[in-house]
């Protein structure tokens, strides 16, 4: 039996680190007057300073039914995940070719996780996926395994604006209006529903960074696996970490880049965390 996971690429993942079957389907990033496809090919640091330059609207797009169907491949299995379903149309596209997929070859078989989050949560529950089936666990045990698992993980981000969320109706342009004062961070997370929910905000740096590690423990982090994206701002993750290990020394703290479809809504700056809890 031969199996793939496939993602969109709001996971910012590219590749995996097991032996496993894998595929991205690109979001893509749109302005008047180019297209950026959030593939191996896009330069996240030349769009991000693209678009600080740029003056005129901008927006996004999620993978179509077509894209979905051709990364599925001709695997027997497709574990697909998708951002949540609450703030993009790019769970709904992967449902419709998982019904053509499935409707064309009846002897194979997708199961859909719409994550209800995006970035580090969904780099954890595709983790999780790939291990259990190196394991060998048959997938509907895999796939089992891996809903119940999405209610240990959760996301927290910190952004230093939240313009094209609001500028794309993706947040409430009333709550995007206090991050226009300088210098002020938004703490917010995935709620259960999908959404984006604030939780906090606040001045300066340090005072984020701090706020981040009790919000994730107020939300039941005990020192499990964290996945921490940043949009360009490598040395605010690694302190991030050390404030992380600080406490829980041995945590799996794992740094990465957010790709395209985060960076643009994260912005420079931005931080997001997928992490477990007990
Ligand atoms: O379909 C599309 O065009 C994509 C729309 C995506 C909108 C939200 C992306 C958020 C990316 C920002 C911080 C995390 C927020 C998580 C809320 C659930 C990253």
């Amino acid at each position: 039996m031969s199996y793939i996971i496939v993602t969109d690429s709001s996971a910012n993942l590219r590749s995996l680190d097991a032996p496993v079957a894998f595929a991205s389907v690109p979001l893509k990033i749109i302005t008047s007057e180019r297209e950026f496809v959030d593939d191996a090919s896009l330069s996240t640091a030349e769009m991000t300073s693209y678009l600080q330059s740029y003056r005129g609207r901008s927006s996004t797009a999620c993978p179509g039914v077509a894209d979905w169907l051709s990364a599925f491949g001709a695997a027997d299995a497709v574990f697909a995940f998708t951002i949540t379903s609450a703030l993009s149309g790019s769970y709904n596209a992967a449902r419709l070719a998982g019904e053509d997929y499935e409707a064309a070859h009846p002897d194979r078989r997708v199961y859909l996780v719409d994550s209800l989050s995006t970035g580090g949560e969904m780099k954890l529950l595709i983790e999780k996926t790939a291990a259990l089936l190196q394991q060998g666990e048959a997938p509907e045990t895999v796939y089992e395994a891996v809903r119940a698992y999405q209610s240990k993980t959760r996301l927290i981000f910190a952004l230093q604006s939240l313009n094209n969320l609001a500028n794309n109706g993706r947040v409430n342009p009333l709550v995007a209006k206090i991050s226009g004062a300088l210098g002020m961070r938004i703490i917010g997370r995935a709620s259960e529903q999908g959404e984006l929910e604030i939780l906090s905000k606040c001045r300066g740096e340090k005072r984020a960074l701090e706020k981040i590690v009790s919000h994730m423990q107020e939300m039941g982090y005990a020192g499990g696996p964290v996945r921490l994206d940043h949009c360009h701002n490598t040395a605010v993750a690694v302190q991030l970490r050390s404030l992380i290990r600080a406490q829980y020394p041995d945590a799996d703290v794992q740094i990465g880049q957010t790709y395209g479809l985060c960076s643009f809504y994260a912005e420079k700056g931005g931080l997001m965390l997928g992490f477990e809890v007990e």
